[in-house]
């Protein structure tokens, strides 16, 4: 959301003039069947979002709250929404506008103001993420982010979770986790349709009939972009509606009737398995984009009061008058009793405790469970003679589908064939580095099968699973295409459990294939930037540099409860040097352990992935000419293992950190300026940088060369820092 202008228009909301030239519709739908009850609770939601969101503008302009982005305007289809609705059954992924969904799903005004006041009791998330930003477990209502667009593939994966542990059966605890008929939403605004992940999404929920609700919220703008300039024809419907399977309803999201009628017909098509549907309903966003924006600046005056005259409140109002469902002086009790419930919540919230800021670093992680402990500590149980890295993780893949029920493995190309029906004539696709290979054929298409061409549909997918208790572990096909992921993996993956107080998390783990020394891998299949991931928090970042580790640290990934970007070097697949026993299927190896593999005493090496060969020839070489070096492979950088580097920098006090992403920013600075922060008076030379050069790497052999850095490179290093 942006937020930099101080402006907003007060509601009018209790004026009757606009509701009076409001177009009713009320007769057509002879109250659509609805009882005097139900238009009354409705009419009171819709009344309590306004007046919430009157209030916080009021709380804002006194600099008690901090944010404000209002639901005025979109009141009645929201509240249709979530009448139609079961919280707590169905699933709800919504978006920042939906104040009135939310309060209709059973969110408290009380829980609001927390939210806006940043309360440490905001049962959201204590504190740690603006308001508007609604969650709850009880009415599965996960916790969203403010980024336009993501929540549609998180919904793809909880209505396919459903649709898992309904056709999982090994799964013991299943029959608590779905309901049969249950629904996900997922609303959107006319502007975040133009998302990617909105296409993502349509294409999956199509693809597989997915029990998926769509509700476009179409104010006409997001923020002072026009629908028109947004949409081709300025209608997203018109488009959506030729998607194969896609059933689409409208209405006036202004008018209750006509929303509840859609929303009415469009759950019952969900819930009764007739595939997705996308209700694309037009409103009005009676005040400014949020208090940070001044809409007079691109809305003119007529606009303006031609958008008030569509209020949804005084068209409801007008309706339940005239329609005789409600006097005047009935509507007016509701108005004070609602008023003085937003007054009562938003003085109490403001009561309320604020978080301790000692408490600011809690939630990155799991609190629970601790990749980095003991516990995670164990003996190989050698199997077998040694076999390569890509072996060893198809082992372990294995062992751990067999193991746990709720895994599920998707990616591009990394199932065996997709069509089951020939797997008895072929053997098999199984990844394009075959690290999957044999996965579907031992556990079904169920549980091993292909994604469409999309990597932010692999990641979102998998993130919305996770929060339902599934257990993706994903494929990126190349470590050089996952930046359309890179917004889920940040925004959504590593932010889950922070953002939301440990209420939600999403313990995802990314398989990559990374790396060059390849010989013709060229730009787009040879790159490595671990370091953009080590500045993700909420991210464990792995990078094993041999069979045995790889084993042990992807199985740590795998049943810790952290995300994890678990990277494999493409060049190291299928190295002799680096081929291990297996290590059993027990065998987990704690993140955060660095592993000592050559001892020395004047030079240290610090090192992962590719980089650890060649810091081992360089340091034979180096022994040759008379200096110990010893190297240690990380192994995770994300935590990294600084007990080690500290202990192996006083053992040595000359230093060297060697690696393949390019100098500039590369992790390496960090254990550098770490380095010379805390053990500045243990080093006899500077700590030494060996890293790729600050360019892409090129195609051509000879340039690849003196692109990457290798063995010469580090034994040039070595000699610099064992002679200064
Ligand atoms: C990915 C992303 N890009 C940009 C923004 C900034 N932003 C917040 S809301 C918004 C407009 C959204 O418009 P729309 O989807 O129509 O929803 P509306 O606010 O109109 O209800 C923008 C550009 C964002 N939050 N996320
Ligand atoms: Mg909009």
């Amino acid at each position: 959301m942006c937020h930099n202008f101080p402006v907003m228009k007060a509601s009018t909301l209790t004026g009757g003039a606009d509701a009076r030239t409001a177009a009713g519709t009320a007769g057509e739908h002879a109250l659509a069947g609805l009882s005097r009850e139900e238009l009354l609770a409705a009419y009171r939601t819709m009344l309590l979002s306004r007046k919430i969101d009157d209030k916080e503008i009021q709380l804002k302009n006194q600099s008690l709250i901090f944010f404000q982005i209002s639901g005025a305007g979109h009141e009645a289809i929201q509240v249709a929404a979530a009448r139609n609705l079961r919280p707590g059954h169905d699933w709800f992924f919504p978006y920042y506008r939906d104040r009135a969904l939310c309060l209709g799903l059973g969110v408290t005004p009380y829980e609001m103001f927390l939210a806006g006041v940043g309360s440490k009791d905001d049962p959201a998330s204590g504190g740690r993420q603006m308001p508007s930003h609604w969650a709850s477990r009880e009415l599965n209502l996960p916790s969203p982010s403010s980024a336009t667009g993501t929540q549609c593939l998180h919904a793809i994966g909880c209505a396919e979770a459903g649709r898992l542990y309904e056709t999982l059966t090994a799964i013991p605890d299943r029959e608590s986790r779905y309901r049969k008929d249950e629904v996900t939403l997922v609303s959107v605004g006319d502007g975040a349709t133009s998302e990617g992940e909105f296409w993502e999404s349509l294409n999956t929920a199509c693809a597989q009939k997915l029990p998926v609700l769509y509700l476009v919220e179409d104010n006409g703008y997001a923020i002072s972009v026009p629908v028109d300039v947004q949409t081709p024809g300025g209608d997203i419907s018109r488009i959506v509606e030729h998607f194969p399977g896609m059933t689409v309803f409208r209405c006036d999201g202004t008018d209750y009737l006509s929303s509840h009628t859609a929303l009415r017909d469009a759950v019952a098509h969900v819930r009764a398995r007739k595939g997705p549907a996308l209700v694309h309903a037009t409103v009005v966003r009676l005040y400014s984009h949020s208090l940070s924006d001044d809409e007079k600046l691109y809305k003119t005056p007529a606009e303006r009061s031609a958008e008030a005259r569509r209020d949804p409140l005084g068209r409801m109002r007008q309706l339940l008058t005239s329609e005789g469902v409600a006097s005047e002086h009935e509507l007016a009790e509701i108005l004070t009793a609602v008023e003085r419930e937003v007054a009562e919540a938003a003085n109490r919230a403001l009561e309320a405790s604020k978080p301790d800021p000692a408490t600011a670093m809690l939630h990155v992680f799991s609190p629970d469970v601790d990749p980095t402990s003991d516990a995670f500590a164990s003996e190989a149980v050698p199997e077998g003679s040694p076999d390569t890295m890509v072996a060893s993780i198809n082992r372990t893949l294995r062992d751990e589908m067999a193991r746990e029920p709720r895994m599920v493995i998707f990616g591009e190309d990394v199932a065996d064939a997709s069509h089951e029906e020939i797997l008895g004539t072929v053997s098999g696709k199984g990844g394009v580095f075959k690290v999957t290979h044999g996965l579907q054929r031992a556990f079904g298409g169920v549980r091993v099968f292909n994604s469409p061409l999309a990597e932010a549909n692999i990641v979102g997918r998998a993130v919305g699973m996770a929060l339902r208790g599934i257990k993706p572990v994903v494929e990126i096909q190349f470590f050089d295409y996952i930046w359309p992921a890179f917004m889920q993996i940040r925004d959504e993956l590593s932010m889950m459990r922070y953002r939301s107080n440990s209420l939600w998390s999403a313990p995802v783990v990314i398989r990559v294939p990374i790396g060059g020394y390849l010989r013709g891998g060229a730009p787009y299949h040879s790159q490595s930037a671990v370091a953009i991931f080590a500045h993700t928090p909420g991210l464990r970042v792995v990078l094993p540099s041999n069979a045995q580790d790889a084993a042990g640290l992807l199985r740590t990934a795998i049943r810790c409860d952290d995300p994890v970007l678990f990277l494999e070097h493409k060049h190291l697949y299928r190295q002799t040097y680096n081929k291990g026993v297996y290590p059993g299927p027990d065998y987990t190896i704690p993140f955060g352990r660095a592993s000592v593999v050559r001892e020395g005493t004047d030079v240290v090496i610090l090192t992962w992935g590719a980089l650890v060969q060649r810091s081992l020839l360089a340091a034979q070489q180096a022994e040759r000419e008379g200096i110990s070096v010893a190297v240690v492979d990380l192994r995770t950088i994300i935590p990294y293992d600084w007990d080690t580097i500290s202990r192996m920098t006083k053992q040595t006090n000359r230093v060297i950190v060697a690696h393949e992403d390019p100098l500039t920013a590369g992790f390496g600075a960090e254990i550098a300026a770490r380095i010379g922060e805390e053990l500045f008076d243990e080093l006899d030379a500077p700590v030494k940088r060996v890293a790729g050069l600050d360019c892409p790497v090129a195609y051509a052999p000879v340039l690849e060369e003196v692109i990457l850095p290798g063995a010469p490179a580090v034994l040039d290093a070595i000699r610099t820092v064992a002679a200064y």
